[in-house]
């Protein structure tokens, strides 16, 4: 099946999921406008996204299984990928309304959508919005999985990745105060706490829906790699290519493009970055100008190349391990007792190299 058909299909169950989610609201008698809100809320947060998450769900339950999901499999399969697509979506709008960031896939942060379908402008109603994005994913696991034997796992392991990634969220938020960022603190092991928390453990260590020791060993290195590109791209990527508008200088995160910079870089370089990163005023767009120039510079920092040259190195770390997970063997009674090379391979393929 072609990328397209296979994200085709996937939608299609989205479809069937947002109907049952308002059947639900009218038949709590939520009033007409209530239920036009959420469903403007689903539409708007919620399929956007490249959908990298939601896929891997299906993906891995087909290579686990070795051969063709049956429909209720399929639907099955794709409506947990869409509990976490909605996961993220409830993370995306809380986090943009966080970082104060502008657009998001290409349309402007829910938080800045003036007006709903005229229903009239109601302060930070996102906030409210975000949490019912996320009471959906329980609402829906349980309508659907309350009586599989391993629906208390599949509950304990949304709620823990939730709590882990704002664990992260908070260190990420207060490690750049907006009033007093102090960037000496800031430095690669902080980082990598940092996205191992807020990315690594949601992006792709839920996608396996299974705790599994290997699945921990392979999928964390592969989240920090995945939150590594986005603190890239964030400066590196154009608006057209990542659909947001990168917002981490001016906010002044500690991100990978820092960390470097501050690692490498010479005491000049390190006093432009104490002048200029993170400060907000009327020039910020000047500052932030002049710290994209030095990390830009071929002869100084260069932080394209780094990044370059990181991306190799994770690559083929990643790829070295995932060489080593023993592939099922008579041992194992049925054969999708164990992840197989072949799913960390695949969630490998779909990151590499991204460019959004
Ligand atoms: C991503 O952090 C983490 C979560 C939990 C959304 P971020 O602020 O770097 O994400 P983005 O660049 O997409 O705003
Ligand atoms: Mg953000
Ligand atoms: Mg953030
Ligand atoms: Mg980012």
């Amino acid at each position: 099946m072609s990328k397209a058909d296979k994200r085709n299909k996937f939608l299609a169950v989205f479809e069937r999921i947002r109907e049952e989610l308002i059947v639900h609201m009218k038949s709590e008698n939520m009033p007409e406008d209530a239920v036009t809100w959420f469903n403007e809320n689903l539409i708007y947060n919620v399929p956007g996204g490249k959908l990298n998450r939601g896929i891997s769900v299906v993906d891995s339950v087909a290579i686990l299984l070795n051969r063709p999901l049956t429909d209720d499999e399929y639907f099955k399969a794709a409506l947990l990928g869409w509990c976490i697509e909605l996961l993220q979506a409830f993370f995306l709008v809380s986090d943009d309304m966080m970082d104060g960031s502008i657009s998001r896939r290409g349309q402007p942060c829910w938080y800045r959508v003036p007006d709903v379908k005229g229903l009239g402008k109601v302060h930070n109603i996102a906030i409210n919005d975000a949490f019912i994005l996320e009471g959906a994913i329980y609402h829906l696991l349980k309508s659907h999985f309350r009586r599989e034997s391993y629906y208390v796992d599949l509950l304990e392991l949304f709620q823990e990745v939730t709590y882990k990634t704002e664990m992260g969220q908070l260190v990420d938020l207060i490690t750049a105060p907006e009033d007093n960022i102090d960037i000496r603190k800031y430095n690669i092991d902080k980082h990598t706490f940092i996205v191992r928390y807020k990315t690594a453990y949601y992006s792709f260590y839920l996608s396996t829906l299974e705790p599994y020791k290997e699945a921990d060993r392979i999928l964390i290195p592969m989240g920090e790699f995945f939150q590594v590109q986005d603190d890239y791209l964030d400066y590196h990527g154009t608006e057209e290519e990542i659909g947001k508008i990168g917002t981490d200088i001016i906010d002044g995160k500690c991100s990978w493009c820092v960390c470097t910079a501050l690692a490498y870089g010479s005491d000049a370089q390190k006093q432009l970055l104490f002048e200029h990163y993170g400060k907000k005023g009327a020039d910020q767009a000047i500052w932030e100008q002049a710290v994209k120039d030095m990390y830009n510079d071929e002869q100084g920092l260069n932080i394209p190349k780094r990044y370059q040259e990181y991306s190799e190195k994770a690559v083929s770390e990643i790829n070295a391990m995932i060489d080593q997970v023993p592939e099922p063997g008579a041992q194992d009674k049925i054969k999708g007792d164990r992840l197989r090379r072949d799913v960390f391979r695949a969630f490998l393929s779909k990151i590499t190299d991204r460019k959004a």
